[in-house]
């Protein structure tokens, strides 16, 4: 009777260790479908000086909805900081784009070795995002994962800042005027964090978490650049806010060595129309940087 339970012990607490290892092992790459181990899996990517870049301009095309004029009733200290405070989901000028996403999705480097293989160094500087006349500035941007994110409270009024992740804990914290700066950080990638605060319905931003650095976001003239890229072929998507999960564009650039790629869009009029939701993880990139053996 005895001996019995002895085995029976022993083969339940093989049969946990064995489940343990299972489960630490459960952070493999999901986008090595070959059951092997890619041979740059978590490798450093270190750059050899031939690394390109991919830059252009993104349009707007047809007469671009006018921002709306948003009513500060609620908390007067926004009106009086910030009389005109409007919505910045288009942000349009002379018929170019400002506040797109843009960043590469996927893609093969030259060696042949795909692009979400590869490790990146994180930052070390912190991504500001400032409140500042009750809108995000940046109202979008682009982070790797794990770099630090000093948010900051530039207004006379309490805010509260409050990401809304799928892919990552969600994270709400008040920020009074004359709070000391507040951070954070992301430890997977997801392609878009919505920010939005709790005391003002209206504020809303973007935060794009990346395993890699190859993302950028449009100026107020339409343009952005990608530097650092290895040589290689790519897909680049242009993201813009819009509707429930915004609207995305692909475009497949090859980027020579030393050399550069030219990636121009256009959205609005028919061109938003050809879009997909796209407010999702990242399908090939969705790794996490954290415990990754
Ligand atoms: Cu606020």
């Amino acid at each position: 009777m005895f001996m019995k339970q002895t085995k029976v012990l022993l083969i339940l607490t093989i049969a946990l260790s064995l489940l343990a290892l299972a489960s630490a092992c459960g952070n493999a790459p999901k986008d090595d479908n070959s059951g092997g181990t890619p041979a740059t899996a978590g490798k450093k990517f270190v750059p050899n000086g031939k690394e390109g870049t991919i830059s252009g301009v993104v349009a707007f095309t047809g007469t671009p909805p006018a921002p709306k004029k948003i009513a500060t009733d609620a908390d007067p200290a926004c009106g009086q900081k910030n009389p005109n405070l409007s919505t910045e989901d288009n942000v349009v000028t002379n018929g170019k784009l400002a506040n797109v996403l843009v960043y590469i999705k996927e893609g093969t480097l030259a060696d042949g070795t795909k692009i979400g293989d590869w490790g990146f160094d994180t930052p070390a500087t912190a991504l500001t995002l400032d409140q500042n006349g009750c809108h995000y500035k940046p109202h979008v941007s682009a982070v790797m994962v794990n770099q630090k994110l000093t948010i900051t409270n530039s207004d006379p009024t309490q805010h509260n800042i409050h990401f809304t992740p799928k892919n990552n804990p969600d994270w709400n914290q008040s920020q009074p005027n004359g709070a000391a700066p507040l951070s954070h950080s992301f430890a997977r990638s997801e392609i878009l964090v919505p920010v939005k605060c709790n005391q003002h319905p209206w504020m809303k931003a973007y935060v794009a978490v990346l395993k890699h650095p190859f993302a950028a976001v449009t100026a107020e003239d339409g343009s952005f650049s990608i530097k650092g890229v290895p040589p290689g072929a790519y897909t680049v998507v242009a993201w813009h806010e819009g509707g429930a999960t915004g609207t995305e564009m692909t475009m497949q650039v090859t980027v020579p060595a030393s050399g550069s790629a030219t990636a121009d869009f256009a959205f609005g009029g028919a061109a938003t129309a050809s879009g997909k939701p796209s407010l999702q993880m990242m399908p090939a990139l969705d790794v996490p940087m954290l415990g990754r053996h």
